[in-house]
């Protein structure tokens, strides 16, 4: 059934990527694979800004499937700087011989199915073609930068940087007069530097965020001794069940609305200046399904801000008034605090929006402001984005860009009906969680998958219509049932394609859980893949 050049083409060089390349290689499959990044490391190598680090600890932000790697390759930091985490992608390259699987700096830009073969048709833009049985896709969540658009915006004279395409030489900073445009993860992370090279910093902010602080430090060496052997079990367990695949504790065993105001303060308090994700996992059990108890914590950080930021009317823009949860919350250290500083000020869009770029600045109802540098920190076209940027065509010559047009329809975030042998490692659809774990299990699974078709002489599967339904049925389900992500929609959270201006709004994430999901991939591969129409 061969007439293929390669068993298996993986378009992406991060950890889902690396990964598959990684597994399936290891299967005994001939694979290529395709970055269009001149670096390994997928969204590491591109969103090199100042102060980019994970929010995941150290422990769980990394390559887990070989013990030795596992326990040998440290990171400084609890939440490592992203310099660490490309060094550490790039350092499993090496180390498995995956660097000779990949063609960088190579970008795909279709991927055809030919139904008479069962193989599909990869074009570069270098002009290369392959064919190959299985197109697998580690294109990341969170990868297609979002630049928006405004009047005039060819007309600055300044320089404009991206902190998704940030420049790997750098940028100079230093004493210039400094615009940024979002508070999202990045421009929080952002923020303090430019506070702290800047002669001014604006910061336009469209949507406030709940922002916790980092809760970083340097690893000592006894840190270092979860990653033994004998003692990672007990982190893997954890990371196998919890929602966001973090080594948080499944239940805290207590609820806000059961715990008095003083008990309540002083759980939040702990978990404020533990930093991360603890509030949200490890306060209270019902922060993030109880609307009062959830409200508890909402106003647990604008007190925060209130205290932190000096100016009233600068803390109550920086307040949000939608449930926690909403969108995605970042973390920084000196966000807040930076705007006691004199030469940073911020700007609040749903107050005076952007009326246009000028030569020299940028213009809002309040007047022009003039500046050296504009940052963008304004995200992605997440989920989708880096799908529909290709052409990817299916059976009878459907463009998966055209099939996503209402919003993305998968099976378990993996597959796509008309989509023979197409898979997808955390595609729109799966968990938002901890992604490296993410990118284990997911590809685990396809390589499950591909195993499974070769083991029965199969050319092809792809997912039936009533299972893609039905997956589509239970993601928007889930969403709906729960406060916080119905008020995705206002609170402009890209789980939703909210961010994007003309996007479908549909609920682009499975938000049952990263457990419930695992066991639901292991299910359909165990029970021989029922939701998928198969052909020989
Ligand atoms: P995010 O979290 O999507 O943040 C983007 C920010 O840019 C956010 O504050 C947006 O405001 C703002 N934005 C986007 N478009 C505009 C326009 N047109 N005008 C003004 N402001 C705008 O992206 P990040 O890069 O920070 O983080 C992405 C993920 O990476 C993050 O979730 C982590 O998982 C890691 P909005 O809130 O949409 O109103």
């Amino acid at each position: 059934m061969s007439n293929s050049d390669v068993d298996v083409v993986v378009i992406g060089g991060g950890f889902s990527g690396l990964f598959a390349t990684w597994k399936l290689s290891h299967q005994g499959l001939k694979v290529r694979a395709f970055d269009m990044s001149k670096h390994l490391g997928g969204v590491w190598s591109w969103n090199t800004y100042p102060g980019a680090q994970t929010d995941s600890p150290h422990e769980t932000y990394r390559f887990t499937f070989d013990p030795d790697f596992l326990a040998e390759w440290r990171y400084s930091r609890k939440f490592p700087p992203g310099h660490e985490v490309l060094q550490h992608l790039n350092a499993a390259a090496d180390r498995f011989n995956l660097r000779e699987k990949y063609t960088l700096e190579t970008k795909v830009t279709s991927a055809v199915f030919d139904e008479d073969t069962a193989t599909w048709v990869v074009t570069t833009d270098k002009g290369e073609q392959v064919r190959s049985r299985y197109v697998v896709t580690g294109l990341g969540l969170v990868s297609a930068p979002n630049l928006p658009s405004y009047p005039g915006d060819d007309s600055f004279a300044g320089e404009k940087l991206l902190t998704s395409l940030w420049p790997r030489e750098g940028a100079d900073l230093r004493g210039k007069r400094i615009a940024l445009i979002g508070t999202g993860s990045s421009g929080v992370q952002i923020a303090p530097i430019l506070a702290a090279q800047a002669s001014a910093l604006t910061v336009y902010q469209r949507t406030p965020n709940y922002i916790s602080p980092t809760g970083n430090k340097e690893l000592a060496s006894e840190d270092q001794e979860v990653l033994r052997p004998e003692n990672y079990g007990e982190v893997a367990r954890k990371v196998a069940v919890q929602p966001g695949a973090f080594p948080f504790e499944l239940s805290q065993g207590r609820l806000a609305l059961e715990a008095t105001p003083e008990e309540r303060e002083r759980v939040f308090e702990e978990k404020w200046e533990k930093g991360g994700f603890s509030l949200l996992y490890e306060s209270f059990d019902d922060v993030a399904t109880d609307p009062v108890a959830n409200e508890y914590l909402a106003e647990f950080f604008r007190k925060k801000i209130r205290e932190i930021v000096k100016d009233p009317e600068t803390a109550a823009s920086l307040s949000p008034d939608y449930p926690y949860g909403s969108k995605r919350p970042p973390t920084s250290d000196g966000f807040y605090k930076a705007f006691n500083e004199d030469h940073v000020d911020l700007v609040d869009l749903r107050k005076t929006p952007i009326l246009e770029v000028t030569e020299r600045g940028i213009r809002t109802e309040a007047g022009e402001k003039e500046f050296d540098i504009i940052v963008y920190a304004t995200g992605f076209d997440a989920l989708t984005g880096a799908y529909t940027r290709m052409d990817i065509v299916g059976r009878d010559g459907v463009v998966l860009r055209d099939y996503w047009l209402e919003g993305p329809r998968t099976y378990l975030g993996t597959s796509v009906h008309g989509f023979p042998n197409f898979f997808m490692i955390a595609g729109p659809q799966s968990p938002f969680a901890n992604l490296p774990p993410g990118a284990e299990v997911a590809g685990g699974w396809v390589s499950d998958a591909i195993g499974y078709l070769r083991e029965n002489g199969l050319a092809a599967m792809e997912p039936s219509k009533e299972a893609e339904d039905g997956w589509i049925d239970l993601v928007e389900s889930i969403g709906a049932s729960s406060f916080s992500l119905r008020a995705s929609k206002e609170a402009n959270s890209w789980f939703t394609g909210s961010n994007i201006e003309g996007k479908a709004e549909k609920f682009g994430i499975f938000f049952g859980g990263a457990g419930d999901y695992n066991a639901r991939l292991h299910e359909e591969a165990a029970a021989g893949f029922p939701g998928f129409d198969k052909r020989e």
